[in-house]
């Protein structure tokens, strides 16, 4: 079972408005067009207005890194949000479209200092891609939407200094979790204790 984008609250508010780009691929453009959507409800439930939003296609998700290159050489974005679709039994270079997407975005992000997420699935099935476009396993456009929120919002943080590297973002965290940033021990040491012995159970 895929797994899902942990969910999180935001408990403080932008300190003015951000600008966000949407990079999508229009191969599989209606499946695309589904992480358009959520990627744009994301934004929009964030309160960023039209204004702050902008959607640039480009013909396949191997172009996702050199638009989301020029995009952020513009400086006029605090993220940058990259969706399509690689659909393995339709792609014989299934494996170098996808890998191409993932590192060029990925260089743009370290390179610019400007969030890129991933907003690109890579499904084996037309069926799973649709899964994961609003689907019974999530939004990946909506979940990649929210990841350059949250990286958007911390760089800000950061740069203004005064909340520097506190995320404004917070996470749920495990009991465990919790436990080991209370108490700086390590993660291995907080569960430690907390879980049955394994083998059989005893009666
Ligand atoms: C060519 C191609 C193929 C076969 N499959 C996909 C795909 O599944 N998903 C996708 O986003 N793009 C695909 N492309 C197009 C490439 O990304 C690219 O646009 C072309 O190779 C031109 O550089």
């Amino acid at each position: 079972m895929a797994g899902r984008a942990p969910k999180f609250r935001r408990t403080a508010r932008r300190a003015g408005p951000l600008r966000v780009a949407i990079i999508a691929a229009r191969f599989n453009e209606r499946i695309t067009q589904r992480l358009v959507a959520g990627a744009l409800g994301a934004l929009r439930a964030a309160r960023l207005g039209p204004e702050a939003i902008e959607v640039h296609w480009v013909p396949g998700s191997f172009e996702l890194p050199q638009a989301a290159a020029h995009l952020a050489a513009t400086g006029r974005f605090a993220g940058i949000v990259c969706v399509g679709v690689v659909i393995r039994g339709q792609t014989p270079h299934f494996e170098y479209i996808a890998r191409e997407a993932a590192s060029g975005i990925r260089q743009v992000a370290l390179e610019s200092g400007v969030p890129a997420t991933f907003g690109v699935i890579t499904a084996l099935t037309e069926e799973q891609a649709w899964a994961r476009a609003g689907g019974e396993v999530g939004n990946r456009g909506e979940e990649a939407a929210e990841a350059a929120l949250q990286m958007a919002e911390w760089v800000r943080s950061i740069q203004n200094g005064g909340a520097a590297g506190r995320s404004p973002v917070r996470l749920s965290r495990s009991p465990a979790a919790e436990r080991a940033s209370r108490g700086h021990v390590r993660l291995d040491q907080a569960t430690r204790g907390t879980r049955r012995p394994l083998g059989p159970r005893s009666k």
